[in-house]
């Protein structure tokens, strides 16, 4: 088999990526270790900067995002006993997100690739990287117990933060930043209307808590948790006084519980992968980075990658010009450092660390007061917020 480029994982990197050069007349094809049902069965993401918005209706795949999406002016922070809202639409001079789960916009994205005929090989076994340092790489795959071999122009690793790509460089060339936090988010999913219009994000003794939403009717709330936990210890009645106990009388009051339709944790890490590229291979998406979801920028971010490289691969193929794959990493690592620094200092003022004193408590709590009330701080978390330009 041959294509011009090879992509190594069905999430929403390697997925908007196929699309984006599909639109451009690059051929290519998908590998993704899964079955369709298993990616699709994913929560995670659930918040859209206007950028990602964009690039999935440049791709003809946001009329359902349209229709179902819910698009939200502001956020709402909790500390000290009350709720503070954010106006980002104020503050950003019209910038809104739009709430709309990372596996709607994965299926869209699945029935657009089969709408339009392309090739994704799920359950694709021991998937192996080769050549990428030379012009003529291959990727190998098992399918069925068969091994095949895909020769192409491109490798694109999009493969998440597990995946085979990142580990099939040599070690010496690649550099590594990481800081995993103490702790993680215990997260559930329910059919009950969310509690406030727009995402609460709190700051309680207790530990961070966050209420979102996928749709006027289906909640999403998460609670600051330790590492070292497990859903087994919390049946869902636990996990609603849990959450109580972090809100604010009126949330509390207004909260519709329910029982959980899926429950799960995730540990919170900080990392970046540098650079992004290794002679014909790309990294994109939680393949080269991962954030920690304060900020929500993990999604946003693996589209700003693929919109970078994508636009890189385009102008190689139709002016034979090799800038843009040249300055793929740095054009990607300048906005992917900036949501890192986002991430980290949302992390850091909203959450309990095991060395949170009565002292760093005053501190976090005066600067939730200055950023909700400085005209100055307020714009700076909402413009990083609905996402900085590309
Ligand atoms: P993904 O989604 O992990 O997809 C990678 C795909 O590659 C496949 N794969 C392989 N395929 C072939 N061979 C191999 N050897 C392979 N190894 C792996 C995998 O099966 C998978 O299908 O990476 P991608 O595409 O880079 O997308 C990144 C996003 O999924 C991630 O950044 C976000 O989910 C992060 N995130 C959030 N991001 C936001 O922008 N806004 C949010 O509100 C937000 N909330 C979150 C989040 C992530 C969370 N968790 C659980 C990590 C909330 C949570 C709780
Ligand atoms: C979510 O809805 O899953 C979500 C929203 C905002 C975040 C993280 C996750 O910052």
């Amino acid at each position: 088999m041959r294509t011009q480029v090879a992509i190594i994982g069905a999430g929403p990197a390697g997925l908007l990526l196929g699309q984006l050069l599909h639109a451009y007349g690059i051929e290519n094809i998908i590998l993704e270790r899964k079955d369709r049902d298993y990616v699709l069965a994913r929560i995670r993401a659930g918040v859209l900067e206007q950028g990602t918005v964009g690039l999935l209706e440049e791709v003809g795949v946001a009329a359902r995002l349209h229709r179902e999406g819910l698009v939200h002016d502001g956020i709402e922070l909790a500390f000290g006993g009350a709720r503070h809202r954010i106006d980002m639409k104020q503050a950003t001079g019209g910038k809104t997100v739009t709430i709309y789960g990372q596996t709607e916009v994965t299926r869209d994205l699945m029935d657009a690739r089969d709408r339009a005929g392309l090739k994704i090989v799920y359950d694709a076994d021991n998937v192996s990287l080769h050549d990428f340092d030379s012009y003529k790489p291959r990727v190998r795959y098992v399918k069925d117990g068969v091994t095949h071999e895909i020769a192409c122009d491109f490798i694109s690793g999009c493969d998440g933060f597990h995946g085979v790509s990142r580990e099939s460089i040599k070690a010496e060339a690649i550099k590594i930043f990481e800081r995993v936090y103490p702790f993680g988010w215990l997260g559930i999913l329910s059919e009950t209307p969310p509690v406030s219009e727009e995402l609460i994000y709190a700051n309680h003794e207790r530990g961070f808590a966050l209420c979102s939403m996928r749709s006027h009717t289906r909640s999403r709330y998460y609670v600051q948790c330790t590492l070292d936990d497990h859903i087994d210890n919390w049946p869902d009645n636990k996990f609603w006084d849990e959450l109580k106990r972090r809100l604010d009388r009126e949330a509390v009051d207004r909260l519709v519980t329910g029982p959980s339709i899926e429950k799960s944790i995730a540990p919170l890490r900080s990392f970046v992968a540098e650079p992004m590229r290794f002679g014909r291979l790309f990294l994109a998406g939680d393949a080269a980075h991962i954030v920690p979801p304060t900020g929500a920028k993990g999604l946003n971010l693996a589209t700003s990658d693929v919109h970078y490289l994508s636009t890189a691969l385009r102008e190689f193929y139709s002016e034979t010009s090799s800038a843009g794959i040249d300055d793929y990493s740095r054009r990607a690592l300048t906005r992917v450092w900036k949501a890192e620094r986002f991430s980290w200092w949302m992390t850091s003022i909203l959450h309990r660390f095991p060395d949170t004193d009565a002292f760093s408590a005053r501190i976090q709590n005066a600067e939730l007061d200055y950023l909700v009330s400085s005209k100055a701080a307020t714009t700076a978390l909402s413009e990083n917020y609905v996402g900085l330009p590309y």
